[in-house]
């Protein structure tokens, strides 16, 4: 497969597609946010690329700049929703990180205090 398709297995090339519904909350030519399903603070955002890529170092391989887009679309939703420039962003890289869904996504988390270092 070529890092730009779409993989029809890839839960979030679906929500991408519309095939799976999510609640969609910015989005750009290249990256889709949308609310986290299970949301682990009152604001949880997943901000993905377009194209099917692993995770965030595979899409920086193949487009820096669509991982910035990523980013600045994170803190363009994280001004929509009221931050007021406190927020996390945490790509999980690998199973052992966390990672469960093998296409990149970066998680934008705010709302509440955040501890360091996380769990
Ligand atoms: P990670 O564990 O870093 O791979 O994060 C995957 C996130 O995806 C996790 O926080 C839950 C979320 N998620 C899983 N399935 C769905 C879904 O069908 N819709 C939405 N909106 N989020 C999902």
């Amino acid at each position: 497969m070529s890092a730009a398709a779409t993989d029809p297995d890839c839960l979030f090339c679906r929500i991408v597609a519309g095939e799976i519904p999510a609640e969609v909350v910015a989005e750009t030519d290249t990256s889709l946010a949308f609310r986290d399903v299970s949301p682990q603070a009152p604001t949880h955002v997943l901000v993905v690329p377009r194209r099917h890529v692993a995770d965030a170092g595979e899409l920086a391989d193949v487009s820096p700049t669509e991982l910035a887009e990523v980013t600045l679309l994170a803190r363009t939703v994280a001004q929509q929703e009221g931050l007021d420039g406190d927020y996390r962003l945490v790509f999980n890289t690998g199973p052992g990180a966390g990672q469960s869904v093998f296409h990149a996504h970066l998680h934008l988390l705010g709302g509440r205090a955040m501890k360091w270092p996380p769990g």
